[in-house]
């Protein structure tokens, strides 16, 4: 099987299955290539950091959702296999790894579970999975049914994947006691301080089954074998081996047989997670499995219906019926839960980004406006006694600023006022201005009030001698990370967005009796319009910035990123833009930006690295930053349309938003309609084959943004001081729309409609025509049936 050739220069194998990780290796000044004998390769050089360049298809980071994340044979998964045992043909589910086409199949997407039916060969397998509340751990159920009409013998091999936990140390074995399989592994580490940390990681990860197995198998490799996981050498024999895997890559894989009989269905349980050991997995068992209430139930059960009604909670304000049924669906359904996994889990890290935990807890606003309160407090009490903000805010004792958190950006403060706005339209709760809090360098406490103040401040005194905001390491645009670094660049943008953050901080301020202080920043915003206006205005629209070597970008002169859509949007909401300018801008974004999945971040999308511009131009061309319809960025643009009135172009573009409803637009961005991703291709004119290919990243600022343009813009339902402001801006092939809008602890029952005989919108309160267009008083518990007249 193996010989060396005669003149001693080679070894030869002449199988590739017998040693199939028998190998070889290259090396040069540079790299070096380890090769075996069935294809692979690890391949290193020098940068002169050691780098890969032909990569794994895993994940960059662990940390880090990625878009657009790809899926290969070997991707971690859940899986079914069934074998017939009478003929021996395999089929999976859901559908992979097997890939045998169903004779039916469905994958349901819920609230609080996720299904799938799969039918095949007249057996049909139900698999859902749920989420405890509290505890990292996946509880599944495997329904099994027989359909035909004749008893069948059969196996199934729940089959989840472990994959290769650490290099340092990794197994897995069958433990009888638990009735589960549990795999170990050591995060590796260099550092011997470290050891402090990682000796309390939950390094192992189990399978725990609530009906005894025939048989498992715990090593990856003799489950596959070589028949391949569409075919794995494991489900050729009559029972797995009961393997395991030592400094091995481990798999979870039990075997139960079943014998149905017609019509007959089984059902079983399964719990996957990590642990930090096994008394803590016996525990798991004990209260998911074993124990049960009263009323005999057990911890899996009653999971269930916590978690159901855990999601339950994130109900929005707004239940609405209009003439689009995708829309009324999305919107009813999917939009708040979104909002609320956000403002709950702060996205899975504890040091949030600043903007994105402001603006999570803007949405928290009007889900659970006490949990928004405290993240405002939270995030003020870490600001610099300077007025600035850092660039996350640390949730947990333990954490630290890291990755993007550790370079500097300039914008965390603009979103202070403008987030907050919505939490007091919401809730009117102005005492918040006077709660008294520390910063992250002074033990003195200041109020919210003179917190704020300091920030407004910190964004005046940031600026060039023209008054333009300093961009240093980025803005909004986390990855504009080359405008500003020298230390001279600056953000059009974000000079605008000062503006827009100086007027709601003014408005605020008034209303919480400054008027002298409203005042003064409303004389600020005009000056920042004002030179907003003469350096950044290009004839048709507003530049991006201005680079550290004076060069304006984001201009017609440009031929990639000539245009952006962040100054523009804002330009309207500061009221930079004046009637002509606002026409223009408008016409601008429409000819140049919008496709038919929204509007675009920015075009033409940069094709190669602009240094003076920085690692956005280097993402792939309508990919996230780099010229997608990236969701948030529109969102802040539709909100913009709304603020002006535009209320045809914010409901055609806010529509985009969600895919839909013909056929070969969902099939384009292929995600199905319960969330709204961070974005979809653009480079529309460049790239149209994948223009509209949804992220699939739900993590995004966007979902705030848009219920704002539902409540303030197209519903016009929005909280004031002095109670609801009723303002609609229903597009105008809508004769009718009606909303029960929650507010204040009251409900209100809101029904739009046109109506030939009126010239002005009336709102009519229990019957009652009222002066103006603000509900007054309105008291909580109580219901109204409001009635909106909209002229023609
Ligand atoms: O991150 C988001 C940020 O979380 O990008 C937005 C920014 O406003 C959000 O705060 C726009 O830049 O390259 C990068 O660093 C990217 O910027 C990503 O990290 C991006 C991802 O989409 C994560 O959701």
């Amino acid at each position: 099987m193996i010989r060396a050739t005669k003149d001693n220069e080679y070894y030869e194998l002449t199988s590739p299955t017998s040693m199939p990780k028998a190998s070889g290796f290259l090396w040069n000044e540079k790299m070096m290539i380890h090769m075996n004998c069935r294809g692979y390769a690890v391949a290193q050089f020098m940068q002169p950091e050691p780098a890969k360049y032909s990569h794994a298809p895993n994940l960059e980071a662990k940390t880090f959702m990625q878009p657009e994340q790809p899926y290969y044979a070997h991707h971690p998964g859940r899986f079914v296999y069934i074998k017939d045992e009478i003929n021996g043909e395999i089929f999976s589910a859901p559908y992979e790894p097997v890939r045998k086409q169903a004779d039916s199949y469905t994958f349901a997407v819920g609230k609080h579970d996720i299904r799938w039916n799969v039918v095949s060969d007249d057996i049909s397998i139900e698999m859902s999975l749920r989420l405890p509340k509290e505890d990292a751990m996946e509880l599944w159920q495997v329904k099994v049914k027989n359909l035909s009409s004749h008893k069948r013998k059969l196996s199934i091999y729940p089959y989840f994947t472990v994959g290769y936990m650490s290099w340092m140390n990794q197994s897995g074995t069958y433990v009888e006691d638990l009735q589960g399989i549990v795999c170990s592994s050591v995060t590796p580490y260099q550092k011997y301080q470290d050891y402090a940390k990682i000796k309390n990681y939950s390094d192992k990860t189990y399978l725990l089954a609530d009906r005894k197995p025939a048989s498992w198998e715990v090593n990856h490799e003799h489950f596959e074998g070589e028949g391949g996981l569409h075919a794995p050498s494991a489900l050729q024999l009559d029972a797995l081996e009961g393997g395991d895997a030592r400094y091995e890559t481990p798999v979870a894989v039990l075997q139960y047989r079943l014998e149905l009989e017609a019509g007959e269905e089984q059902e079983y349980r399964f719990i996957f997670g990590p642990a930090h050991d096994e008394e803590e997995i016996e525990l798991i068992r004990q209260r998911y499995f074993i124990k049960q209430n009263t009323e005999g139930l057990d911890g899996f059960a009653l999971a269930e219906q916590e978690y159901a009604a855990y999601v339950a909670e994130g109900q929005g304000n707004i239940q609405i019926q209009t003439p689009d049924d995708g829309l009324n669906n999305f919107v009813n359904h999917w939009l708040p839960r979104q909002m609320y996994y956000h403002g709950k889990t702060n996205r899975l890290t504890t040091d949030p980004q600043t903007r994105n935990y402001l603006q999570d807890n803007m949405g928290m606003s009007y889900i659970r406006p006490q949990i928004a309160r405290e993240a405002f407090l939270t995030a003020l009490a870490q600001q610099h006694a300077s007025g600035a903000m850092p660039d996350g805010i640390i949730l947990h004792p333990d954490a630290e600023l890291k990755y993007i958190n550790q370079v500097p950006h300039t914008d965390h403060c603009i979103w202070l006022p403008v987030c907050m706005s919505t939490y007091l339209d919401e809730t009117n709760d102005y005492s918040i201005l006077e709660e008294q809090v520390a910063f992250a360098d002074s033990e003195e406490k200041a109020s919210v009030l003179e917190h704020m103040n300091l920030a407004m401040r910190w964004l005046i005194q940031d600026r060039d001698h023209r008054g333009l905001n300093y961009i240093n390491q980025g803005d909004w645009c986390d990855p504009m990370n080359m405008v500003g670094y020298k230390g001279k660049g600056v953000s059009g943008w974000l000079t605008i967005a000062t503006a827009y953050a100086f007027k709601v901080w003014a408005d605020i301020s008034e209303q919480a009796g400054h008027p002298a202080a409203a005042q003064q920043f409303r004389e600020e915003a005009d000056r920042t319009n004002a030179i907003a206006n003469e350096y950044l205005w290009d004839g048709e629209w507003y530049a991006r910035g201005i680079t550290d070597d004076n060069v304006v970008f984001g201009i017609s002169k440009d031929q990639e990123g000539r245009i952006f859509i962040n100054p523009q949007g804002w330009a309207l909401m500061s009221g930079a833009a004046d009637e002509e300018k606002r026409e223009k801008l408008i016409r601008a974004v429409e000819e140049q930006l919008e496709t038919p999945y929204g509007v675009e971040k920015l075009a033409p999308s940069f094709t190669a690295m602009r240094e003076d511009v920085g690692r956005v131009t280097q993402k792939h061309p309508g990919s996230a930053e780099n010229g997608a319809v990236y969701n948030h960025a529109a969102a802040f643009y539709i909100y913009a349309l709304y603020l002006v009135g535009e209320k045809e172009n914010a409901y055609r573009l806010l529509r985009k938003m969600i895919p839909g409803p013909d056929a070969d637009d969902i099939l384009q961005r292929g995600q199905l309609p319960v969330f709204i991703p961070n974005y979809y291709r653009g480079a529309y004119r460049q790239f149209p084959r994948t223009a509209g290919r949804s992220s699939h990243l739900f993590n995004t600022g966007t979902v705030p943004w848009v219920y704002r343009c539902l409540i303030d813009g197209l519903f016009g339902l929005q909280g004031h001081a002095e109670g609801l402001l009723v303002r609609p801006q229903l597009p105008a092939d809508w004769n009718e729309a009606s909303v029960t809008r929650l507010f204040r602890g009251a409900e209100l029952h809101v029904k739009m409609q046109r109506d030939a005989s009126v010239r002005e919108t009336e709102v009519y309160v229990n019957g009652q025509l009222i002066e103006g267009d603000i509900i007054k008083d309105v008291r909580a518990e109580l219901k109204y049936e409001v009635l909106v007249k909209l002229p023609l």
